[in-house]
């Protein structure tokens, strides 16, 4: 009988890492990426490894107070991640697991599931019953300027991507039209090209503007109005032709069977970093499926690599990555697809960068 894999420690470290390019979105620009870093300590030597995406600042010194909080009821747990969300489901049931306690306990799921791949030598994939395999990939811009970001919108061509996403929503209708023009001519009519209104809008102004967008050929009309608004989403979704996404704001499965189940979209992009980790997106994949839902990734290049394989209606990985400047390798992106590493999760802290971008 092996050895069970058992929490001696959870380590938390806080960093702003740097951006290739920052992220501007119609509701403000992103110019780094917050993170904490979470280490599992086990018994065995192996430190399972994640980190959480804080969005701004302003959230890293809460998110490293919530984990040393959560340390002392995880120190002699057996690292079994399913039983862990559960527990703290149950521990959390009056909070509720919303928010920065959604976004940490999400994380921590990923450095168990990245434990348990360590301490068995395997990829996640591989204990999901996948197998690693290259998944297609978007190069995911924010607000672009067609002429600046000429040179990089055609390097992603020579990447190999074959779709690319755009955000929009910043200023006026003509400004979103000028923008997806001038990228559809930049990337030609084979790509696909996907745009993020990032909640911007209200109905009768999205509608208005996705109508006058279609002509454009889009894969996708992402977060057209307010993340919680699913009835606001399927009322745009009924009125326009080109299909709406959301999902990166979803909390837990519940929140996701609750969009659907309200028509909200036509495909589906779960944040595994706000959906649960790898132990929920498994659910949320099964949600997808019965609902013949194609699902998308956001943000997470690395451990998205590991569960879109065993998604039933996998659609693409978001590539733009957070973390690729404090990890000893950043994905690396071939013929515009992805595929996962391992063991594990397949990343490991570049620690010299670490210590040059904590905070
Ligand atoms: C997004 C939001 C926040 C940070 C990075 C990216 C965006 C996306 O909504 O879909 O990538
Ligand atoms: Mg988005």
């Amino acid at each position: 009988m092996t050895q069970k894999l058992t929490v001696t420690g959870l380590k938390s470290r806080a960093v702003i890492a740097p951006l290739a390019r920052p992220v501007r979105t119609a509701v403000g620009t992103l110019p780094s990426a917050p993170l904490v870093l979470i280490d599992v300590e086990t018994d065995q030597g192996i430190s399972g490894q994640a980190y959480v995406f804080g969005y701004t600042p302003v959230t890293l010194k809460a998110i490293v107070a919530l984990l040393t909080e959560l340390e002392e009821s995880l120190i002699g747990q057996v690292v079994a991640p399913a039983e862990q969300a559960r527990f703290y489901e149950n521990r959390l049931r009056l909070l509720g697991r919303q928010g920065l306690v959604g976004m940490v306990l999400s994380c921590l799921d990923m450095a168990l599931w990245d434990a348990l791949g360590k301490a068995a030598d395997l990829p996640v994939v591989s204990l999901l019953g996948g197998q690693a395999q290259p998944i297609p990939a978007y190069d995911s811009y924010g607000v672009v300027d067609p002429q600046e970001d000429r040179g990089d919108l055609e390097r992603s061509l020579e990447r190999g991507f074959r779709a690319i996403k755009i955000k929009i929503g910043d200023g006026d209708l003509a400004r979103d039209i000028a923008m997806v023009s001038a990228v559809r001519e930049i990337i030609g009519p084979d790509v696909e090209l996907m745009v993020d209104f990032n909640q911007s809008r209200s109905v009768p102004d999205a509608i208005r503007r996705i109508d006058a967008l279609s002509e454009f050929d889009l894969a996708w009309v992402e977060e057209p109005v307010p993340a919680e608004d699913f009835v606001g989403h399927a009322e745009v979704r009924a009125a326009v032709t080109p299909p709406i996404q959301t999902g990166e704001n979803w909390w837990f499965p519940q929140d996701m069977a609750k969009a659907i189940g309200a028509g909200a979209c036509d495909c589906a992009m779960p944040d595994l970093m706000k959906i649960g980790g790898i132990t929920a997106w498994i659910r949320a994949a099964g949600i997808a499926e019965v609902n013949a839902i194609p699902v998308s990734s956001h943000l997470f290049v690395e451990a998205s690599a590991h569960v879109l394989p065993v998604t039933p209606t996998a659609h693409y990985l978001e590539f733009l990555d957070i973390a690729g400047a404090i990890l000893q390798e950043p994905m690396p992106v071939k013929d515009g697809k992805v595929t996962a590493r391992g063991p594990g999760l397949g990343t490991a802290w570049d620690e010299d960068a670490v210590a040059r971008f904590a905070i």
